[in-house]
């Protein structure tokens, strides 16, 4: 059992991706994202794991993202075996190592279950980075034995949220999560203060409305109530 963190960017109606990327480009959002999912102790790293659009999502020169451990997971055994830069066997440099998987549980314990030794540094923490699919996966109820929740549980969203433009042409969404309730009619999700966020992260995050070429966008933190 290990715990996930989910990191996102997306819309108030939740879009978060258009024609296969990225509906903005925000240098400094990105550079949060790659600083969150890249800071470990020092002889660890994280584990990012994604499905195989966000993989092809991510510019080759960016890919695997650095000094953590990649995970693409992909419902289709051949793309692993066929594709010349996800493999089916592990590819593994000082800092980063890519693993391929068919289901999201196999992903997760991959990742969980890594012995530190000099190729590959115990793991530290473990984010989900998309997309659609895979989050839906990870956000679905812990009674569901087909899911996530089987082999792990995913108890905090990092979301950036893009406050304006509304960015209307996004044709991937991710999953509303405010409004889950537990057995007991409570939600489920709520959000933590700013404090709670940059205790987490372990460094300043900027707070309120950031801008950023024209776009506004805030930094979140929501966790599973327990
Ligand atoms: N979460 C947040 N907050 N923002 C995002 O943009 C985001 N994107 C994804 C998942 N969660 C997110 C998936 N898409 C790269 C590109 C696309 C992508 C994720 C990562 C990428 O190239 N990252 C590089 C930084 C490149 C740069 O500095 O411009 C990295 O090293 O992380």
């Amino acid at each position: 059992m290990s715990s996930l963190t989910l990191i996102v960017a997306a819309t108030l109606t939740n879009g978060i991706g258009q024609s296969s990327r990225l509906p903005w480009r925000l240098p400094r959002e990105m550079a949060y994202f790659a600083r969150v999912t890249t800071t470990a102790p020092e002889g660890t790293a994280n584990a990012v794991i994604m499905g195989r659009n966000t993989w092809e999502s991510i510019p080759p020169k960016f890919r695997p993202l650095k000094g953590r451990l990649n995970i693409v997971v992909s419902s289709n055994p051949e793309y692993l075996k066929g594709s010349s830069d996800v493999q089916t066997s592990e590819t593994q440099t000082a800092s980063t190592s890519i693993s391929a998987h068919t289901n999201i549980q196999d992903a997760i314990s991959h990742g969980s279950s890594h012995k530190e030794n000099i190729a590959t540094p115990a793991e530290h923490r473990c984010f989900i980075i998309g997309g659609a699919s895979i989050y839906k996966a990870a956000l679905e109820p812990a009674t569901a034995s087909d899911s996530l929740a089987a082999a792990s549980i995913t108890d905090r969203i990092l979301m950036t949220r893009i406050l304006s433009p509304a960015f209307e042409d996004c044709d991937v969404f991710f999953p509303e999560f405010r409004d889950l309730k537990g057995k007991d009619g409570a939600f489920l999700w709520s959000q933590a203060s700013h404090e709670e966020l940059e205790a987490w992260v372990g460094s300043e995050v900027p707070r309120g409305t950031q801008k950023e070429k024209g776009v506004e966008y805030e930094f979140q933190m929501w966790t599973l109530k327990r």
